[in-house]
């Protein structure tokens, strides 16, 4: 904490913005996430006396942060890697098989172009792509790197599949690699929901910085995020319908509490149907992974143009990702992992964005507006979204 005096002599402290506060009131001190909010006077314990850039006012002390300094592990990795060391979360990511089997069929149709290639498999955990590298194709080297304690049960797997002449484990985090040499391949399934939540990526980015040859590759090559207006009526029902009369009583002062409570966070783990989508999806942020820039990810900011084209109940925007994977010899065809609604499912599923309202949509009327992905200053794995919209009738 940075503790310092004001001209009255009293201590100030700074904090540091974790979402964008609006100010609602003259008295009160609006900022962004982000933003280093120096408090003067903690007045009550919800509302302190704050300062930015010279202005004065309330500010909400749930949206601060102590600085960044105070906090030990921004990355929670003590945590992350643990959940990672255990088999639960990998029996899942091997049991989802459009996921797994796109990995598969990106090694076997590149086979040819591998050869004598080296490939990094970069957060590898049981090694699934590594052991399909060293089975399907004949790489020079394969470098499956884990930080996680999986690494160990790695190590027997690659042996136990023959495979030790090829790919070599090392337990490592992407940042902190020592490798033999650079590599021609980086592949890595790195996805989380909404694409960026837990922001393995940067780790990607970070690797591919230090250990990618020039003009080598990455896997996959590009991702988006798509979105969709879309109906959500049993998620309606149950979270803000229930409260309109219970037992013959009157509880619906109580749903907006619950619009709060149940829909101001993404519900992740959605399943869409695709009869619910309103419209064609739109892709509202694509990156290029030999491209972007870790800076680029603490705000990404998109726009969408929607054409209703099933007259419904706008209930929410659902979202979720769609990755490319290039072909090594450039001639050949680019696979894709589609996790939406019209593609078989995977583990990710969908994320809903409730709206406060419903609104009744027709057929041509149309949805405009921009999407904002807030990187978390303080917690590294943590974003907020912002979806902006406004409806345009026919
Ligand atoms: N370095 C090495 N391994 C990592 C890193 C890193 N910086 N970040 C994540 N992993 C591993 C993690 O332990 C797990 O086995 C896998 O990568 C995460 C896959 N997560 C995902 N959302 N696809």
């Amino acid at each position: 904490m940075n503790e310092n005096e004001n001209a009255s002599g009293n201590s100030t402290e700074e904090f540091i913005g974790l979402e964008d506060f609006t100010a609602s009131a003259a008295d009160q001190l609006g900022f962004s996430a982000g933003d280093r909010v120096v408090v003067h006077d903690k007045i009550t314990a919800d509302w302190w006396w704050a300062e930015l850039g010279g202005c004065f006012g309330y500010v909400p002390s749930s949206y601060l942060h102590p600085g960044p300094a105070e906090v030990d592990d921004r990355w929670q990795d003590e945590e992350y890697f643990g959940s990672y060391g255990t088999l639960r979360l990998h029996l899942e990511m091997l049991s989802d098989i459009p996921r797994t089997e796109t990995y598969r069929q990106v090694i076997v149709s590149n086979s040819a172009a591998l050869r004598r290639k080296v490939v990094m498999d970069l957060g590898c955990g049981t090694g699934i792509i590594s052991l399909f590298c060293g089975r399907l194709a004949q790489p020079a080297a394969v470098y499956a790197v884990e930080a996680s304690s999986v690494a160990e049960h790695t190590e027997r797997l690659v042996k136990l599949n023959g495979c030790q002449g090829v790919v070599t484990v090392f337990r490592s985090r992407a940042e902190t690699l020592e490798l033999p040499s650079k590599v021609d391949v980086l592949v890595s399934e790195w996805m989380g929901n909404c694409l960026l939540f837990e922001f393995m990526v940067e780790s990607v980015l970070c690797a591919r910085d230090c250990w990618l040859k020039e003009g080598g590759m990455m896997w996959p090559s590009s991702a988006s995020l798509s979105l969709v207006p879309c109906q959500a009526h049993a998620d309606y029902t149950q979270k803000m319908e229930f409260w309109e009369s219970l037992y013959g009583l009157d509880f619906s002062c109580l749903q907006s509490v619950a619009l709060k409570e149940f829909f101001s966070k993404p519900k992740f783990s959605h399943e869409l149907a695709p009869e619910d989508c309103l419209s064609t999806p739109c892709d509202v942020i694509t990156l290029d992974m030999h491209t972007v820039q870790v800076s680029d990810l603490e705000k990404l900011t998109g726009e969408f143009w929607f054409s209703i084209e099933r007259p419904g109940t706008f209930h929410a925007f659902s979202a979720w990702f769609v990755t490319q994977f290039n072909s090594l010899d450039g001639g050949g065809t680019t696979l894709e992992l589609n996790t939406g609604p019209h593609s078989e499912p995977t583990h990710w599923k969908q994320t809903l964005f409730m709206l406060d309202a419903p609104v009744t949509l027709e057929e041509g009327d149309c949805i405009g507006g921009s999407i904002c992905l807030h990187r978390n200053p303080v917690w590294r794995r943590h974003m907020s979204i912002t979806i902006e919209w406004r409806i345009k009738r026919t």
